[in-house]
């Protein structure tokens, strides 16, 4: 299954192509749109998601919500668009206005005006701006429904918000409440500290990152490989997560954590009670590369915005002399958004895997050899 994403953030609309869906697959668009509305939300985004309200609107590949088999198209359209027409339109338009050449620190800018040989970061930044992740969740959504036909789910919410960390363990059908809440996070008391946190970044003209948490839920064992590095599951998933915009650091199971531990309070301990189990899930579901069968633990780190308000030390790409960092309106912090595009990334990165395994031209194939793997 491939993904592939086109489209700037105040062009005309947001595309996706994507090719290797089985045909017969039900598609549920209020789904899809939900998650893009999902995707808009959260505490200390802007004012661009008081402008847009995204929607998907399917090209081709589907007839009466049935996948038939060929390349799905797709585009979420800009409202925005209308607004920037006279400074983006393809067919024409005034470059010299809304030009950006005081480069932020930390955005695609700098390195990007110098890689593609531009005097203007406009021609970077319509981009690398994370506006391209709706067109990620779109897709990322229908691989959920493809996934959610053999029984495998995927789930997540936010762990932590500039330092205010949630160190609980939930368990999986607790994760869907987290999307009511204001930062996507299921600690009442934790988030009224991150929310307060966040009003006073704001008026610092300042930003907010987070740590976020995936979890997969019944995919069975061996799903990757220990016998091909390129094909590892851990890999393919954290490059996934890793691949989405302000993503710093990913983990499986306990990650990082286990430098620090010796082997006996690492490693699971397997017992057999009908089925191969662990006793415990530091491994975060995913050995040798491959699945085990136990539930897939991610975690992201994602890093705060970096158009500040309050605009950093920089300099004119231009003219070199020393200025604060260009800032027209921004997100304080985008941190349910990330949630919302680690679950879509994962989930698309997963049924890619899914598929070069199973293979299979209709839904019936795919669901009929996924129920012949042994569980664990
Ligand atoms: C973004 C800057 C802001 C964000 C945008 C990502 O957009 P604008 O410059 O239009 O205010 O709101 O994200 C989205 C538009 C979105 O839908 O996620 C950036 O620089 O990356």
């Amino acid at each position: 299954m491939k993904l592939t994403t086109a489209g700037e953030s105040h062009g005309k609309a947001l595309i996706g192509v994507i090719e290797g869906l089985p045909s017969n697959l039900e598609l549920d668009i209020d789904e899809i749109d939900e998650f893009l509305a999902y995707r808009q939300s959260g505490y200390g985004r802007g004012a661009r998601q008081k402008i847009e309200k995204d929607k998907i609107e399917i090209i081709s590949g589907v007839r009466n919500r049935k996948t038939l088999g060929s390349p799905l198209s797709f585009a979420v359209l800009n409202r925005d668009y209308g607004n920037w027409k006279e400074v983006m339109a393809p067919e024409g338009c005034d470059e010299g206005k809304k030009t950006l050449t005081k480069v932020r620190p930390g955005h695609a800018d700098l390195t990007g005006m110098i890689k593609y040989a531009q005097t203007d970061a406009r021609n970077i930044l319509e981009r690398a701006s994370a506006r391209e992740t709706a067109a990620r969740v779109a897709a990322g959504v229908i691989a959920m429904q493809y996934l959610r036909a053999l029984g495998v789910s995927i789930s997540g919410y936010v762990k932590g918000v500039c330092g205010i960390i949630d160190a609980d363990i939930y368990p999986f059908e607790r994760l869907a409440e987290a999307k009511k809440h204001p930062l996507f996070m299921l600690n009442a008391e934790l988030e009224e500290k991150a929310v307060k946190l966040i009003d006073k970044l704001k008026a610092e003209g300042d930003t907010a990152g987070g740590l976020i948490e995936i979890r997969i839920k019944g995919l069975k064992c061996g799903f990757g490989s220990c016998m091909r590095y390129s094909e590892k599951l851990d890999a393919i998933l954290c490059g996934a997560l890793m691949s989405v915009q302000a993503i710093k650091g990913v983990e499986v199971g306990m990650g990082f954590g286990a430098a620090n531990l010796s082997g006996s309070k690492v490693h699971d301990e397997i017992y057999f009670d009908g089925k191969f189990r662990r006793a415990t899930n530091n491994a975060g579901g995913i050995e040798g590369g491959m699945s085990n069968g136990e539930e897939i633990v991610l975690r992201a780190a994602m890093k705060p915005i970096p158009t500040l308000m309050r605009g950093l030390k920089t300099v004119d790409y231009i003219t070199k002399s020393p200025e604060k960092a260009a800032s027209e309106r921004s997100d304080v912090a985008a941190i349910c958004a990330a949630e919302i595009v680690l679950e879509s990334v994962a989930a698309f990165a997963l049924a890619d895997v899914v598929s070069k395994r199973l293979g299979g031209d209709n839904m019936g194939e795919v669901i009929e050899r996924y129920k012949r793997l042994q569980e664990a």
